[in-house]
């Protein structure tokens, strides 16, 4: 059903956690790393590092062209009209903060709204309570259908004339719910207001084509997509990203610098103050090249079939709560399952699956507003990626079954 061919580029799927065979659904956390992408970071570091854009010699040159081809790679991958759009971070959480304080400090005045949804996480919620509270302006949310679809008639309720700026995840990492974030760009963009897009869940799982999106800024990190912890991408529409201040300021991101003031570089360069992240940028080309390989119609059929293989078995477990899974929102479901075990904690959960070999995440997520708004003040987490098999799901259900056992809750 699913296909083991791809473990044999990712060793670490292959060594064993508390004495069994790995089984890692912790995707949505962090994905793991083929060799070919280790193997350019170690290239990159062995054969060709160097400071990129400063030295006039071949080194430099190199590692300037190493880094400003990842560019044009992740440029085409979203299908960005420019590699100048492109602005390398560390990771989703900078790339939102970028945007959040360089537009969102300029932009929004007080009395204003900045619109997010309930299911946020707090990469990109936090910064935008702080930009509201910095300037006087409202924070409104969006909240959820019983079955955690964003309610329609509250988007429209909320974004309104007021609304300056409106952030939404384009998919939830706890629900791992897909929001059409099309449709909330036009209604942002109808009322003059710009739409900021957090792609950390989207982009390693589903096509993304911001120019299809409308969307004025897209956050990604290239951890979650087989690449370096380190890297990651903010993509901004070039008129929106001119008028904008820089975000941190330095080294390499200046034209002149006087006593008492500079002027920028140029976009890219005016919002990547600092030594590059070159190897992390290697990296991200080798990830994007095996994604490319294995295919977005590939990684998304995989998925489904192991969602589809999943949660039958997980409902059939009587002690399992699910949250985000119901039968309306399957077609917009990504592999990511959030659940609880009736009467135990999930950490309680985790340490026991550890045991078994088996890898989840639990705790709010970094979304405690979503938590809280599903009455839990915590959930367990499997995320799949394409290398996930059936096995898996198997060895995933049996060590659940065991979960209450152990703690005596059942005999
Ligand atoms: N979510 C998770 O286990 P960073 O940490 O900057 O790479 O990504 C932040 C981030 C932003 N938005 C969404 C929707 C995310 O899921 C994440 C990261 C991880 O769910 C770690 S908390």
């Amino acid at each position: 059903m699913t296909d083991k061919n791809f473990l044999r580029d990712f060793p670490i799927l292959n060594r064993t956690m508390n004495g069994k065979p790995i089984v890692y659904l912790d995707n949505s956390a962090t994905t793991q790393k083929p060799e070919s992408v280790v193997r350019s970071i170690c290239g990159y570091y062995g054969g060709c590092n160097a400071n990129p854009h400063r030295g006039a010699y071949q080194l430099s040159i190199r590692a300037t062209d190493i880094y400003e081809t990842a560019r044009a790679r992740v440029a085409k991958f979203i299908n960005a009209p420019s590699p100048a759009e492109i602005i390398f971070t560390k990771n989703a959480t900078e790339s939102l903060n970028l945007v959040a304080y360089s537009y969102g400090l300029t932009n929004v005045k007080s009395g204003d709204d900045i619109v997010i949804t309930v299911s946020e996480h707090h990469s990109n919620l936090v910064p935008w309570q702080r930009v509201a509270q910095s300037v006087g302006a409202n924070l409104k949310y969006i909240y959820l259908n019983a079955d955690g679809t964003l309610n329609d008639s509250d988007i429209d309720q909320k974004i309104s004339d007021r609304t300056k700026i409106v952030a939404v995840t384009h998919v939830s990492n706890v629900l791992g719910l897909k929001n059409d974030v099309r449709a909330i760009a036009d209604k942002a963009h109808a009322v003059g207001a710009v739409i900021v897009v957090d792609g950390a869940q989207s982009t390693p799982h589903i096509p993304v084509d911001v120019r299809a999106l409308d969307a004025d800024f897209f956050a990604f990190s290239g951890h979650k997509m087989l690449s370096p912890m380190g890297i990651g991408v903010l993509y901004g529409r070039e008129r929106l990203l001119d008028a904008m201040p820089p975000f941190l300021s330095g080294g390499d991101m200046i034209e002149y610098v006087e006593e008492q003031s500079t002027t920028y570089a140029e976009l890219p360069q005016k919002f990547e103050a600092g030594t590059q992240n070159v190897g992390g940028a290697a990296g991200l080309t080798a990830a994007i090249d095996y994604i490319e390989t294995v295919g977005f119609d590939r990684i998304e059929s995989i998925e489904r079939q192991l969602l589809d293989y999943a949660l039958p078995r997980l409902r059939e477990l009587p002690f399992i709560e699910l949250y985000g899974c119901d039968q309306s929102v399957l077609d917009r479901k990504t592999g990511i399952i959030a659940f609880n075990v009736r009467d135990v904690h999930p950490h309680d959960v985790s340490t026991i699956l550890d045991l078994e070999g088996v890898a989840i995440r639990a705790g709010h997520h970094c979304a405690q507003p979503l938590t809280k708004y599903l009455k839990q003040t915590a959930t367990c987490r499997a995320s799949f990626y394409f290398y996930n098999t059936t096995d898996d799901i198997d060895r995933l259900v049996d060590a659940l079954k065991k979960v209450r056992k152990v703690l005596r809750l059942d005999p």
